[in-house]
Order: structure tokens, then C-alpha cells, then sequence
């Protein structure tokens, strides 16, 4: 990773750990429509995968991604108009959340359905092969969507067809409350039936770019997709709603100790190349008026309630 890709893989990381904690504050005073979903502890997994793209691969995030969505150049803005069902979000205040899309950006709509995007976006991998173009396709998918179905058919469809698709497996800890071995039997890198498999350390944003980097590579040397699994831990419950009780404090407070936001700056001074001295002082005051921006614009008119609708 050269200097100026790891000093913008930071301010990425902590722009969504930034984010995250405004969208808090916005929860905690009302002011969103739902709750807040967190990659407290993730934001490598998000943010070093998408940075190993290149500008035209195409992404689609699930809940814990909002930092991939920053590297493909989404705005804090975007991001709080959402979660305040504003009439000027990118959905027009008919979704929540990081649920859009943006195709000048390659961003496909994450869904609320888990597995959902991965068929998706082998079919997106297979229209990049058949028209010929150098692309990839990726997405993400936490340890209890890797139950289902739509894993095993999406994934199973790249392989047969040696697809350009890279699904980052987020192995966090939990799904809602339970863990993984009441769920699963063997790890998440036991199942893509297939897919060459890479397990890397969540936490070092340095080894998942470098892991994503090669998954990448053979995605374009036509050597099917890869199942990158990314062990990590969700630091928060499931929303801000969850006080995660059912989580072990012990074993937080192990995670903590490998928070990937200051292990990642202890990596960057070792290369000797040092953040911008301010940078979370820049970057709360943008955050801060970028979410008095939002709270000031207008709700959608009801009468529009029907636009956009295949019939009413
Ligand atoms: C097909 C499907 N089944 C169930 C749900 C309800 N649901 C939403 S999030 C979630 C847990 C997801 O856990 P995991 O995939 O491990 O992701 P994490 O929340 O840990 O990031 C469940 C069961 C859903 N959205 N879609
Ligand atoms: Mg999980």
C-alpha cells in the first residue's frame, strides 16, 4: 500500500467511526427515524476491502459497510439525510439508513434481505465477463447470512461460472445474539463450497487491503471469485437499540485491545507516514454541520407518496 492509499484508508476509517458516533447523538435526541447500525470495531473490514477496488468494480454493502460506501465517495450528508427520512436523501426519505444506491459511483441499493445481494451481484460479475470488461464485483456478508440460501446458490453460480465476484465474509461474533456455534457447524471459511478462500485478520486494515488486493488480482486473471472472511467483532449490539447484555464483557474488552482505528495509525507511523495532525478535529466539525444541514431540510410531500411506485 503506498503513503497516499493509506493516509486516505484512514481518514476513511475514522470518518465512519466519526459518522457513526453524530448518528448516536441524532438517535439519542430523537431525531431518526429507526435505529443506528454500527461497525464499531469493523471499520477495516468495510473500508480496506473497497480501497483495494478499483474506480469502476462495482460494490454492494450490507448494514456494517457504510465505511465502503465513504471510499466510493459518499458523502456524511447522504448518510444523515437518510437516517432523518429527508425529502433530499438519495432515496427521497423512502428508505432508512445506508439502503441506496449509486451507479455513477458503483454502488448497488444494499437490501434488507441477507444473502439477497450476493446472486445479485454474481449476475452483475457475469455481465462484466460477457461484455468483456477488466471488473469485479464485490459484497459482504456477516456469519448469519451466511446461512442462507442465497449465499449458497449466488456463490455456487460464481464458481461454476468462474466469475469476477469477491464476497467479504464479516465473521463478527454474532448474529442479533447469537453466536456463531449455535448456528454453524465449522467457521465461516469451511463454507464456499468452492470459492477460493482467504482468512485474514479484520482488524489489520494493512492485511486486508493487501488480502483484498489479491483477491482482486485473481478475480481478473479469471480464476473465480473469492471468499475473503475477515475475523473481526461487533463491538455494539445489533442497533442501538440492543445493549448487547448477551455479550461476555471480557470478551469486548479482548477485542478492544485490537481496535483497528489505533492499531492501523501505530502501522502508519512505523512507515513513518504520519496523519494530518487534526484530522478528528476537521472532521467532527464537518460532520457537525453536515448534520445541521440535514436536520434543516424539508420532509418529503405527502403527496408524492406514490411517485416512484411500479403501480399504485
Ligand atoms: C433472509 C433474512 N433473514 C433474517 C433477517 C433478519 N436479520 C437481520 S440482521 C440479522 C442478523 C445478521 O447477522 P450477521 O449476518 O452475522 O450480520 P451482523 O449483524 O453480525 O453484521 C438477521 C437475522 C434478514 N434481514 N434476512
Ligand atoms: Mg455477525
Amino acid at each position: 500500500m503506498d503513503r497516499d492509499t493509506a493516509l486516505r484508508l484512514h481518514e476513511a476509517m475514522l470518518l465512519t467511526r466519526l459518522t457513526e458516533e453524530r448518528l448516536v447523538k441524532l438517535f439519542r435526541q430523537g431525531q431518526t427515524l429507526g435505529s443506528v447500525y454500527r461497525s464499531l470495531g469493523q471499520e477495516a473490514t468495510a473500508c480496506a476491502t473497497a480501497m483495494a477496488l478499483g474506480p469502476d468494480d462495482v460494490i454492494a454493502p450490507m448494514i456494517r459497510n457504510l465505511g465502503s460506501m465513504f471510499v466510493r465517495g459518499v458523502t456524511p450528508e447522504e448518510i444523515f439525510l437518510q437516517y432523518l427520512g429527508r425529502a433530499t436523501s438519495p432515496s427521497g426519505g423512502r428508505e432508512h439508513n445506508n439502503h441506496f444506491g449509486s451507479v455513477a459511483r458503483g454502488i448497488i441499493a444494499p437490501t434488507s434481505m441477507l444473502g439477497a445481494l450476493i446472486p445479485v451481484m454474481a449476475g452483475v460479475a457475469l455481465s462484466f465477463r460477457q461484455k468483456g470488461e477488466r471488473r469485479v464485483a464485490m459484497t459482504w456478508i456477516g456469519d448469519g447470512g451466511s446461512s442462507t440460501g442465497a449465499f449458497y446458490e449466488g456463490l455456487n453460480f460464481a464458481v461454476v461460472q468462474k466469475l469476477p465476484l469477491i464476497v467479504v465474509g464479516e465473521a463478527n461474533g454474532y448474529a442479533f445474539s447469537t453466536p456463531p456455534d449455535r448456528q454453524m457447524a465449522g467457521g465461516m471459511s469451511l463454507r464456499a463450497q468452492g470459492a477460493f478462500t482467504l482468512t485474514v485478520d479484520g482488524n489489520d486494515a494493512s492485511a486486508v487491503y493487501e488480502a483484498a488486493v489479491q483477491a482482486r488480482q485473481r478475480c481478473l486473471e479469471g480464476d473465480g471469485p473469492v471468499f475473503l472472511v475477515c475475523e473481526t467483532f461487533r463491538m455494539k449490539g445489533h442497533a442501538e437499540h440492543d445493549d448487547q447484555r448477551y455479550v461476555d464483557p471480557q470478551l469486548l474488552a479482548e477485542w478492544e485491545a485490537k481496535d483497528p482505528l489505533p492499531r492501523f495509525v501505530a502501522w502508519l507511523n512505523q512507515q513513518g507516514w504520519i496523519p494530518e495532525p487534526d484530522l478528528t478535529t476537521r472532521l467532527e466539525a464537518e460532520l457537525l454541520a453536515a448534520a445541521e444541514a440535514a436536520l434543516e431540510a424539508p420532509w418529503p410531500d405527502p403527496s408524492s407518496l406514490e411517485s416512484g411506485l411500479f403501480s399504485a
